[in-house]
This record gives structure tokens, C-alpha cells and sequence, in this order.
């Protein structure tokens, strides 16, 4: 079975994992959002390609859910104490080695869809990572400080901010221009499944959709759509959902998020069991919707949730 997944970083990486052990024979292929790529230090940084690519390597900070486990940060302090910041972005000695060989190559003129494909040649993440795009794409975030409005970088809003205040709009810088990573919609055309992990639906899994092509190619895919939803007992999980969301005028909730994507890209949409009494909800918008744990405390528990995605998958198919 051919399965494409469109994944953010954490919430999409902790789902592969389940996904993987669920599916051990299913040929997986990632649309990475590259969105929240950012260039530091003259380097290309791109955040959810590599927490998929670590965390299905075995690398990444179980803890923290992103960056390299037993990392350390003496080239950052080096960097701090020449007055080169900025200093609220966390990048570790072992991950700073991930950007180097990435710049380089595509300094050399390699695609990024070339590069990841070096970098996981190294960490077998047992899944083909595309990026959404090997055009530059990146999402900036609209704020207002002191009643003066101005965009910044969504790592700046998120990291930096901790999305402390309100996010007035959500652009994805360049997405109009870019085009579909090789691949990217050839994959999306011969699945036999696409599934929209619980990822952020706005800055994650919303950016990949508005690369044009990538939205038209899932509406009009013959493999089911399933999705599972970010958003628990009205709240996410972890993030800035909520505050991204509520840029866009969708609410956050499980059934909102459900009719934010609509039943033309939707099959099917698994709720958390706290929120079954959304399902009649978003049957009433024409999607198919269960309520399942949804909660991937260990994989386990995610492959199980992977597990009631296919199974639903079948039921609409
Ligand atoms: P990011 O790029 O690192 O922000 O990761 P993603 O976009 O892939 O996923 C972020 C989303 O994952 C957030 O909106 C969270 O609410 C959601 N999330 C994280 N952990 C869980 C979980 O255990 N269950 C569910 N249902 N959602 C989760
Ligand atoms: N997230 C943080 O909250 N603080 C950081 O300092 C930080 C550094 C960082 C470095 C590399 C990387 O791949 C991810 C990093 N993240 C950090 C996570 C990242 O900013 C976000 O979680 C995602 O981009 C949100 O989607
Ligand atoms: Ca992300």
C-alpha cells in the first residue's frame, strides 16, 4: 500500500512513528512543510524536515520533541560571545552540522529535495521525506505591538514571541511562486491513502496545501483522505494552534478544524474520545468521523490511532 502522509514537524513525526509500526509494509512518502524554514547564521534551517527525519531516525530530543538528543551548545555560546545572535534560536552543535552539510549542497546547486535525500541516506527514516517544495517558502505572521502592525517570521512569533500575542495573519511567504517538490504530486496522485496526521492544520499541513497543485492534487486524488485531529477538548495539544487558527476565523475545536479542511480534500476525520460529541458535527459537513483516543503518549497508543485511520480509510474507500 501506498500511503502519502502531509506532515508538520512534531505532531506529524510522533504520528509517522505509530504509523510505521502499524503499516510495516506500506511504502510511505512525507510532504514535508518547509514554511518554517529560516536562514541563521548563513544557514538553512529547516525545522519539520529534520524533527521527521530525526525522530524516525532514532536522533531527535525525545523530550523536547525537536533538535538532537545529547546535544550540546558551544558553538552558540561561541557565536554569543562575538555579539552574533540571535540568541533565542536553540541550535545545537550536532544539529548545526545538519545545516552545514544542507547549505553547502544547495550552495553547489542541489535541489532541496536532494539534499534531504542525502541527509536521510544517513538516518534511514524508513519513509521517502520530500519536501513540500525546493522553492522558498516562508511563513511570516502578522502581529500588532503598541497598535502598530508588522509581520515577522513564524519562528520569531513562535520562539521568540511564544505566540504571546495575538496573530493577526498567517502568510506563507512565496507559496504563490513555488512548485510542488519532484514527486510531490505524482506521489499524491498513485496513493492508496493520504492522511493528514495531527499536525498544526494552519502553519503545518495548511502551508504544504497552498504550494498550487498540492491542494487540487488531494481533491482530486482516488485514494481516500483521512485526517486526524490536532485539537483535544478544544485546545491543542501542544503549540500555537489555537492562536493560528483564530488568525484564519476557524475556532479550535476538532470539528471546526474538520470544516476548515471541508469534505472536498476530507473522507474521513478522527476526533479524540473527549470530543465524540463532534462527530455528529462533522457528518453533518459530509465527512466520515470517529472518535478514538487520540492522545500519542507512546507508540503504542500511536500506532493505534494509525491503525483507526486505515481502518476508517476502508470504511469510506
Ligand atoms: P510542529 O511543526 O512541531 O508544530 O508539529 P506539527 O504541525 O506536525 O504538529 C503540531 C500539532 O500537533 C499541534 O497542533 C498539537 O496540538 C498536535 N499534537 C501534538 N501532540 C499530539 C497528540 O498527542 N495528539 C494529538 N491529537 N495532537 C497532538
Ligand atoms: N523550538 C523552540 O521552542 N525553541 C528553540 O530554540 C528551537 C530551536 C530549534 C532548532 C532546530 C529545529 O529544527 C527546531 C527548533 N525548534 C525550537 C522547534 C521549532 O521552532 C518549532 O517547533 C517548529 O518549527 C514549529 O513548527
Ligand atoms: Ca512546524
Amino acid at each position: 500500500m501506498r500511503i502519502v502522509v502531509l506532515a508538520g514537524g512534531i505532531g506529524g513525526a510522533r504520528f509517522l512513528r505509530g504509523l510505521r509500526r502499524a503499516a510495516p509494509d506500506a511504502e510511505i512518502t512525507v510532504v514535508g512543510n518547509t514554511g518554517d524554514d529560516i536562514h541563521l547564521f548563513g544557514l538553512k534551517v529547516c525545522p519539520d524536515l529534520d524533527t521527521v527525519m530525526y525522530t524516525l531516525g532514532g536522533g531527535i530530543d525525545e523530550e523536547q520533541g525537536w533538535g538532537r538528543a545529547d546535544e550540546s551548545f558551544t558553538v552558540k555560546e561561541e557565536l554569543a560571545a562575538y555579539g552574533v545572535g540571535p540568541e533565542w534560536f536553540g541550535l545545537g552543535d550536532r544539529d548545526f552540522a545538519t545545516h552545514i552539510v544542507r547549505t553547502q549542497m544547495l550552495a553547489a546547486g542541489y535541489p532541496l529535495s536532494a539534499v534531504t535525500e542525502a541527509l536521510c541516506a544517513r538516518w534511514q527514516p524508513g519513509v521517502r521525506l520530500l519536501p513540500m517544495s525546493d522553492d522558498r517558502v516562508e511563513t511570516h505572521v502578522a502581529i500588532e505591538v503598541d497598535g502598530e502592525r508588522r509581520a515577522v517570521h513564524f519562528q520569531e512569533y513562535w520562539v521568540k514571541l511564544r505566540a504571546s500575542v495575538d496573530a493577526k495573519a498567517v502568510v506563507p511567504v512565496g507559496a504563490e511562486a513555488a512548485k510542488p517538490a519532484p514527486g510531490v504530486l505524482e506521489a499524491i496522485a498513485e496513493a492508496d491513502l493520504i492522511l493528514f496526521p495531527p499536525s498544526n492544520p494552519v502553519v503545518s499541513v495548511g502551508t504544504i496545501l497552498a504550494v498550487p497543485g498540492i491542494r487540487e492534487a488531494v481533491a482530486a486524488a482516488a485514494a481516500p483522505v483521512v485526517g486526524l485531529s490536532p485539537i483535544v477538548g478544544d485546545a491543542p495539544v501542544r503549540g500555537m494552534a489555537d492562536k493560528v487558527l483564530a488568525a484564519v476565523g476557524v475556532e479550535s475545536t476538532a470539528a471546526a478544524v474538520a470544516r476548515h479542511y471541508g469534505s472536498e480534500l476530507l473522507d474521513g476525520w478522527l476526533v479524540d474520545t473527549v470530543d465524540a460529541g463532534a462527530v455528529a458535527d462533522v457528518e453533518a459537513a459530509g465527512i466520515a468521523c470517529r472518535a478514538v483516543p487520540l492522545m500519542m503518549t507512546d507508540v503504542d497508543a500511536t500506532a493505534a490511532m494509525a491503525r483507526a485511520a486505515l481502518e476508517l480509510a476502508e470504511e469510506v474507500r
